[in-house]
């Protein structure tokens, strides 16, 4: 476990090419660093253009920085973030220097569990910001977006504020029995209790469509040999991931791409179908249909309109 005193330092925008790359700095040593680098003293909360500079007074780039005081920052810590373009090569330089002035590499998810040390979110609203970040569609970011405005983490709060004032009522009842004349009716304990009941069989009804939303649903193609299944999935996905050709039994691996369609994020599986077949691959091709057929969330059945056979 790293010490939570450290300094650390991340680039916080996505690998390759941008307009702008970012990188963070989050600890106590985060005001002495915006001074090295910028060569002025931080104001709070406000963006100002700058040089970065390296300790030989070279300029790195120039860009935007941005402090954020402790309590009120997103770790909870000092945080600077250092707006510079978005070469991997400039934010390396940056990063390079801001560690030679004392930071340390964050590591993966380091900047959000600070923020959880430090009170700032919760468990669910730390999950909820990774499933922002992942999410691929609409749906998903709105509904993670929900969980990190915490309202998901009250429905849990409440749920727990009432099973304790439950539990509390039970324990006096049983504390002080009958005969010492204290009458302590546990009626109102039992409808508590009932009532979490249900709100828990909501709540976890709501997380399971939150599941099938962080997972993309698998569609499974199948048919007959010919019917066009590659020709679905490359035109779907815009990509020429499968060879389409009017030779049966081409497909035989399973193909997987992720497409939109309206607002849903699903996996498309090409498969090579279901056929009787004596041929050793085309076999091995059938049983990872199967496979496929046992995660699938849809099947989709494409079939040749001049096919009037029912078989498949
Ligand atoms: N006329 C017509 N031909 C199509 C259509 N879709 C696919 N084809 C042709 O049908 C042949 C087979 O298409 P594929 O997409 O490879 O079919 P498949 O179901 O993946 O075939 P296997 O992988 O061999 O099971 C190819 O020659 C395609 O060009 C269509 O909608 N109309
Ligand atoms: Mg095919």
């Amino acid at each position: 476990m790293p010490k939570n005193s450290d300094t650390i330092t991340a680039i916080a925008t996505p690998p390759g090419r941008g307009g702008i790359g970012i990188v963070r700095v989050s600890g106590n040593k985060t005001k002495d660093i915006f001074k090295a680098l910028t060569g002025s003293s931080p104001k709070v909360r406000l963006a100002e253009f700058v040089s970065f500079k390296s300790s030989d007074q070279k300029i790195i780039d120039k860009g935007i920085v941005l402090y954020f005081k402790a309590p009120a920052s997103y770790t909870g810590e000092d945080v600077m973030e250092c707006h510079a373009h978005g070469s991997r090569i400039v934010l390396g330089m940056l990063l390079e220097e801001i560690i030679s002035l004392g930071a340390r590499s964050a590591m993966p998810g380091e900047f959000t569990e600070r923020a959880f040390l430090n009170n700032k979110i919760d468990l669910v609203q730390a999950e909820a910001i990774a499933d922002l970040i992942d999410s691929n569609s609409k749906k998903a970011a709105r509904s993670a977006l929900q969980s990190l405005d915490g309202v998901f983490s009250n429905s849990i709060y409440q749920l727990r504020n009432r099973v304790f004032n439950a539990k509390a009522l039970i324990e006096a009842a049983l504390d002080f029995p009958e005969e010492e004349g204290i009458d302590i009716d546990v009626t109102p304990a039992a409808k508590d209790i009932r009532e979490c009941l249900q709100l828990l069989n909501a709540l976890l009804i709501k997380a399971e469509s939150g599941r099938v939303l962080d997972q993309n649903p698998a569609v499974v193609i199948v048919g007959r040999p010919n019917a066009g299944k590659s020709s679905i999935i490359n035109n779907l996905s815009g990509i020429d991931s499968a060879i389409v050709s009017k030779i049966p039994g081409t497909t035989r691996d399973i193909i997987k791409e992720k497409v939109l369609i309206g607002d849903y994020a699903v996996t498309l599986i090409d498969t090579a179908g279901i056929r009787e077949t004596r041929d050793e691959i085309e076999i091995a091709g059938v049983e990872k249909t199967h496979n496929a057929l046992r995660v699938a969330d849809v099947i989709l059945h494409i079939q040749d309109q001049s096919d009037d056979s029912t078989n498949q």
